[in-house]
């Protein structure tokens, strides 16, 4: 069984996947909570100069200049806007994963058929967010002319997370004190079981202790954000990372096997664990797609800076 921390770490990375970058919004009367400025300037500072690699290699395998429309294209050489692979624990039947505490009486056939339900979820939701991603990297050319440079993705990056600022924390806050109390955080968290005397069932009590990860019993300003940016540098990182594959396949076979994955850097052979079945090689066609949840600490291992 995994534990919760894994599980949510990959509901996250789905759930951001499912973020598509929005439009520019001007709300320029209700100010940003304090700290968020610098919050936001940190995660540039981290993500930019990634992208902006992985673009650079993607032109240079292109031979082309800076365009945007070719870092798409020979991203999905690797696998980008397929299928993704889904975190290990998400291959388990419901009852492993969650552990409802009202369990239901069914029989034999309807168990069958929860599963059945289960497994179709599971691959609608591959597929979406698969191709949702080739949305998020068109809003990043905000203005199509598919030259992107670092300032562009810098302002997209920035309206990116100034619009999930308003959704996860200004618009739910209720009492407006700059962070999310257990109740104003169940507002956009869908109940699953008996509410209690709080106001919450499990099912929204289990998240907020999640992403409450101090315990400070309130979801604060860099809690929200440290979610975000860490889809962002993620995402940056496993496209610069898909550039560089190809120079760790060693009998240029298309695949990293075992030997030539755990070759890259020291500590790899963990990820490799973590990740892959035992003996199960890295398809290079399919590798966006195959190391879509991965996180940031195990990517940075891999990426070559
Ligand atoms: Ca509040
Ligand atoms: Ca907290
Ligand atoms: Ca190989």
């Amino acid at each position: 069984m995994k534990s919760m921390t894994e599980r949510t770490h990959a509901t996250i990375a789905i759930a951001l996947a499912l973020a598509t970058l929005p439009a520019p919004m001007t709300r320029a009367d209700v100010p940003l909570p304090k700290g968020a400025d610098e919050l936001i300037q940190g995660a540039l500072d981290k993500v930019v100069p990634v992208m902006a690699a992985a673009i650079d290699l993607a032109n240079r395998e292109a031979k082309s200049d800076k365009n945007f429309v070719v870092l798409l294209k020979e991203l999905k050489k690797y696998g980008f806007g397929s299928p993704v692979a889904m975190p290990p624990w998400a291959n388990k039947p419901e009852h492993e994963d969650h552990e409802d505490p009202e369990p239901e009486d069914l029989t034999e056939e309807e168990k069958q058929e929860k599963e059945r339900k289960r497994l179709e979820m599971i691959e609608a939701t591959r597929k979406r967010v698969g191709g949702q991603e080739i949305n998020y990297f068109k809003e990043i050319d905000k203005n199509g002319d598919t030259k992107t440079d670092a300032e562009e993705i810098a302002t997209a990056i920035r309206e990116y997370l100034v619009f999930e600022l308003h959704d996860d924390l200004i618009n739910v806050d209720g009492d407006k004190d700059g962070k999310l109390s257990l109740r104003e955080y169940a507002l956009s968290v869908p109940a699953r079981g008996e509410i209690g005397e709080d106001g919450v069932d499990w099912h929204q009590r289990e998240h907020f202790l999640e992403e409450d990860k101090d315990g400070s019993g309130f979801i604060e300003l860099g809690e929200i954000m440290g979610r975000h940016v860490e889809g962002l540098y993620k995402r940056a990182l496993r496209c610069l990372l898909m550039f560089q594959l190809a120079g760790h396949d060693k009998d240029g076979d298309g695949k990293l096997s075992r030997e030539e994955f755990t070759a890259i850097a020291e500590g790899t052979d963990a990820i490799y664990g973590k990740i892959f079945a035992e003996g199960e090689s890295l398809d290079i066609s399919n590798a966006y797609a195959r190391l879509f949840w991965v996180p940031s600490p195990a990517l940075e291992k891999l990426v070559k800076r």
